[in-house]
């Protein structure tokens, strides 16, 4: 740049910089080289699923993939794939789910994943749970020792006594140091600056577990426990589900854990 042009400054508010977006993109992109002509697809939601969205949408246009058709996992996928031109069926119609293609808040060594924090675990696990193959787009980022290290683990859970479900949420962590939970609430789009519960796609409301340093305890049985709470729909705890996960590294290479 010239002397004059202004330094740059990034501060906690900026959007995630080019190089990690650079990621998403490899790794999504990646995915899609294993899309073939014919198959129905399970369509992810998030940032890294919208780049393989987008590259879907290229390759119908040029004609380079034929009789693609998507299940969408989110009403926001529906919209963008929508937009990329991609032929979208409803899960009951879709024969078979060859392969889904979704991104992920956290990866652990065994694959067992977080997802949800973009409030749409449960038509994620349904569609990815009913297909054949489901494969993970992550950057290096989301890799982590222990599920539940950086962030909140959600639960969907049914909007009629919710507060009260939260409370049985917690009593499955009763005695366990570091651990919270609350129901996900989001600023009032009535402009009046108030907060309201998050609803999903399903009209749902999520409660957010919080691990100062992780879920140390046996995964599937925790799954159970949050299972067997009447008001609970589903946890975003992906445990065994995907086939592999394609991860973008800074250094440039991409790996393909399974
Ligand atoms: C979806 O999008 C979710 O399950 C997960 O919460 C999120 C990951 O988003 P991003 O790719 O933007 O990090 O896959």
């Amino acid at each position: 740049g010239s002397a004059a042009s202004p330094p740059r400054t990034l501060d906690a508010a900026s959007p995630p910089t080019a190089s990690q977006e650079d990621l998403k993109r490899v790794a999504a992109h990646r995915a899609v080289a294993m899309v073939g002509s014919n198959m129905t697809l399970g369509l992810g939601t998030g940032s890294t699923a919208a780049h393989a969205l987008d590259r879907l949408g290229d390759l119908l246009r040029s004609g380079a993939l034929r009789g693609v058709a998507g299940v969408p996992t989110s009403l926001k996928t529906e919209a963008h794939a929508a937009r990329a031109g991609i032929p979208m069926l409803a899960l009951a119609d879709a024969a078979e789910i060859h392969l889904s293609i979704d991104g992920a808040d956290e990866v652990d060594p065994d694959l067992n994943l977080v997802k949800g924090r973009g409030g749409s675990l449960l038509r994620e696990k349904m569609i990815e749970g009913a297909g054949a193959r489901f494969v993970v787009i992550v950057d290096e980022s989301k890799l982590v020792p222990r599920l539940g290290c950086t962030g909140a683990v959600p639960v969907e859970v049914v909007p009629f006594g919710s507060a009260y479900t939260l409370g049985l949420v917690r009593k499955v962590f009763d005695g366990v140091p570091g651990f919270s939970a609350r129901l996900r609430t989001v600023v009032s789009k009535a402009g009046d600056g108030k907060e309201e519960l998050f609803v999903t796609d399903n009209g749902n409301h999520i409660v957010e577990m919080f691990f100062d340093d992780g879920i140390l305890g046996d995964l599937r049985a925790i799954s159970d426990s949050l299972l067997r709470i009447t008001g609970v729909v589903e946890h975003g705890m992906f445990l065994g589900m995907a086939t592999s996960v394609i991860v973008a590294k800074k250094d440039g290479t991409v790996a393909v854990l399974t």
